[in-house]
């Protein structure tokens, strides 16, 4: 059937059940939120004029708080551990709810069993199942769970399934062959999935999708409220951890920091002060979510000392109008030089403690500084107090942003329907028509539309925000786009892994090769050697090697949105 809009929230109060922590402060945030989902959820419902959308039977299984796989973070809840997946999933609950899909919740191996089918106390199902959902929302631990208890159905349905990735898993970590064979080693295992299927809290690659999250939006009045209310000698610091404190060279920075603000903390204790926290500080404790945000919207200043790693809470402190402080990190972070990221699929180099708080928002409202030079540091603080910012929240993360990213993804992404034209198995194969045409300055290819390209209507995003752009050595896709204020869309790739681009592109290739490697199409400029995909699992944004200048498929997005390009929705 179709899909109608809701416009109550206490149906899906119920179906996420009760008695963990966890479960009770992801009903709270619901709660508290109620209003402005709604409200975002009517402006979506006229932005898309009745427009025709399937509902869809969904399960949201979260496989990190089952008991099966350890529920950690459930008994953190109250003692400052982390809450940003909770956060994470009960907006995409929510926002799922409010499209008007038919949801199951389940938190427990023995709940997604019977919402599988699968006979209960059976181990491995050797039968294919027939499964009731047409999309199943789930994490790494899930995952893990549904392909032990659902046999070969795992196989067959795994096309439905997506994956909630916090800090996202690129592709040559996602292939399992390649990932063995040149060793990108993950703790959390190679699934072969569509690199899409995976869901990020922070744009972090665009191979990924972006799923996000929401913060408490503001209306004029509070706005103007909030303005006239700053302290502007009141800094709080990041972190419900003691552990967070223990930042070297902090006695130096905290001395700075000290002689010109008064320094607050919501770091979580049980009787008495931790020792880590110095006397200076004023600590209030872990703060319920609102309380928290009421101290953000009287601070000046929010200030990070290097962890957690990109939170939600920098976000709330500049929607709510504090300037949010940072450290740069020199050399940047990734899983081959940090303990935090070590194991996870990605090798991606977080440059500070909030990279897209760094790129996607920037000053005034952030400011990354090396905190070992201390008169850069103390200049920050100055200059921070100095300044008049308005509280900002990037389209992105609203609730209405949120609605119609979602929207856009369960209405267009298919992993399982149509599958996408196969490669080319050797050069001389006859390729479709390219759909590009050279620009006049003959670096890079946009999309014409006269070219044509067989099936070419069907593919979402559109072929018509395509560019293409041929990256430095040094560069990434990612960042080859981003430089030319556009976003990498791995989608295309299949349209530019052809022989022919390469010479629309006036590059020579004296020989050309079909080659499973993620950095692929690409040329080795100085030996005229170019290089053609093999594996479409590989096609990857991320990722370079100075040896060789990659072709990068380039999209257009919407002012606050980077997910989706100008006639994407
Ligand atoms: C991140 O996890 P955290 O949960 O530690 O991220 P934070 O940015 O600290 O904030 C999560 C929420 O905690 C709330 C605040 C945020 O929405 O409103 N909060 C609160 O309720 N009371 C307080 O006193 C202070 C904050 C990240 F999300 C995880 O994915 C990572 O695993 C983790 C480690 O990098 O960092």
């Amino acid at each position: 059937g179709q899909a109608a809009f809701r416009s109550d929230l206490t149906r899906l109060l119920e179906l996420v059940g009760t008695g963990k922590e966890s479960l009770i402060f992801m009903k709270k945030r619901i709660r508290h939120l109620a209003q402005q989902w709604l409200r975002a959820a009517r402006r979506l419902e006229q932005k898309l004029k009745g427009r025709q959308r399937d509902q869809k039977h969904i399960l949201i299984h979260i496989g990190f708080l089952t008991e099966e796989s350890g529920d950690v973070f459930s008994p953190r809840v109250l003692k400052g551990g982390p809450l940003g997946e909770m956060v994470q999933w009960a907006d995409i609950l929510t926002a799922l709810f409010l499209l008007g899909h038919s949801l199951r919740v389940t938190v427990s191996l023995k709940e997604l069993q019977s919402n599988l089918g699968v006979p209960p106390g059976r181990g491995n199902c050797p039968l294919t199942i027939p499964l009731p959902f047409d999309l199943i929302y789930t994490d790494y631990h899930g995952l893990q769970q549904m392909k032990q208890h659902m046999g070969l159905s795992f196989k067959k349905y795994s096309c439905r399934v997506r994956v909630i990735d916090t800090f996202g898993t690129e592709p040559a970590y996602n292939h399992e062959e390649y990932a063995t064979l040149r060793g990108y080693r993950t703790n959390w295992g190679y699934w072969n999935l569509q690199p899409t299927q995976f869901m990020t809290m922070f744009p972090h690659t665009p191979d990924n999708s972006f799923m996000g999250f929401v913060s408490e939006e503001l209306n004029r009045t509070e706005r103007q409220f909030i303005k006239s209310n700053k302290v502007s000698n009141m800094a709080v610091v990041y972190g419900k951890e003691a552990s967070i404190w223990k930042v070297g060279g902090k006695e130096k920075f905290l001395a700075i920091l000290n002689k010109y603000m008064e320094i607050h903390g919501t770091v979580y204790y049980e009787t008495q002060r931790p020792p880590e926290v110095p006397a200076f500080v004023k600590n209030h404790g872990l703060l319920p979510q609102h309380e928290f945000q009421q101290l953000l919207r009287k601070a000046k200043l929010f200030i990070g000392f290097g962890f957690p790693y990109e939170g939600p809470a920098p976000l709330e402190a500049i929607a709510n109008g504090c300037v949010f402080l940072q450290a740069r990190f020199n050399p940047p972070h990734s899983s081959l030089n940090h303990e935090f990221f070590r194991g996870k699929p990605t090798s991606r180099e977080v440059s500070s403690q909030h990279p897209y708080a760094e790129d996607f928002i920037g000053k005034p409202h952030v400011w990354t500084v090396d905190y070992n030079n201390s008169e850069e540091f103390e200049a920050a603080i100055k200059a921070i107090m100095r300044s008049q910012v308005d509280p900002y929240l990037p389209y992105e993360y609203t609730c209405e942003g949120m609605l119609e990213r979602i929207h856009a993804y369960i209405q267009h992404q298919d992993f399982c329907g149509t599958p996408s034209p196969p490669v080319a198995k050797s050069p001389a194969m006859q390729s479709p028509r390219s759909p590009l045409a050279l620009a006049p300055n003959a670096t890079h290819l946009v999309w014409s539309p006269e070219a044509g390209w067989g099936g070419g209507g069907s593919t979402w995003p559109p072929a018509r925000s395509l560019q293409v752009w041929v990256s430095e050595g040094r560069h990434t896709c990612t960042e080859t786009c981003q430089r030319r204020g556009l976003v990498c869309e791995p989608t295309f790739f299949r349209f530019l892994n052809k022989k022919e681009v390469f010479l629309q592109l006036s590059i020579t290739c004296d020989s050309t090769e079909y080659e499973m490697n993620h950095l692929y199409p690409a040329v080795a400029e100085n030996v005229h050697e170019c290089y053609l995909q093999k594996e479409p699992l590989l096609f990857s944004c991320a990722g370079y090697n100075t040896k060789y200048r990659r072709l990068c498929p380039c999209r257009d997005y919407r002012k606050g949105q980077v997910a989706l390009c100008r006639d994407c929705l």
